[in-house]
């Protein structure tokens, strides 16, 4: 009975290291074929890592940037953004104002916080691109770059695409430039 119990006791134990193994496999998976998204980019310095930033298409007028922010370390603040895209560049929120979604400059800059990402998106921050030197086209790429309170600095590519799906709040804030 006991040698029984034994092996049985080893082939679970065998299972589970096996199980272990393959967890710890260094075998990353596969980047979706189908990402056409510029490569993360992030700084080890600054303790702020941006992830998926896009850019809306625009002819003319103004734009915006969306993404994701994680601090990797401890708060970090974005306190103003520059881009190649125009010589004006504003930290936005969109709020509820007398029952319409509005937009205006973010208080403050965007807190980071390292227990929750930033998401930058339609509806919601973003990264507001005014007064546009030149159209933007799908698959251009803009050049951002953060200032973060202390002086720091992070610099990343967002790449314009069109919006997909549920993105109409965007048009709704967008419209005020007209
Ligand atoms: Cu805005």
């Amino acid at each position: 009975m006991s040698s029984i119990l034994r092996r049985g006791l080893l082939v679970a134990a065998t299972a589970a290291a096996l199980v272990l193994s393959a967890c710890g496999s260094p075998a990353a998976p596969a980047a979706p074929a189908t990402s056409t998204a510029p490569a993360p980019t992030s700084t080890s310095t600054s303790g702020l890592t941006v992830t998926d930033a896009w850019v809306k298409p625009a002819d003319a007028g103004m734009t915006a940037v969306f993404g994701t922010l994680t601090a990797t370390g401890g708060p970090v603040t974005v306190v103003s953004a520059a881009t190649s895209a125009s010589p004006r560049t504003e930290l936005h929120e969109v709020v509820m104002n007398g029952g319409a979604m509005t937009m205006r400059p973010k208080e403050g800059g965007f807190v980071v916080d390292p227990a929750a990402a930033h998401e930058l998106k339609p509806g919601g921050d973003h990264v507001m691109v005014m007064d546009l030197a030149s159209p933007i086209r799908p698959g251009d790429q803009v050049r951002v770059t953060f200032t973060l309170a202390g002086g720091g600095t992070v610099e990343f590519t967002a790449l314009a695409k069109e919006t997909t799906g549920g993105e109409e709040t965007y048009a709704d804030h967008a419209g005020m430039n007209g």
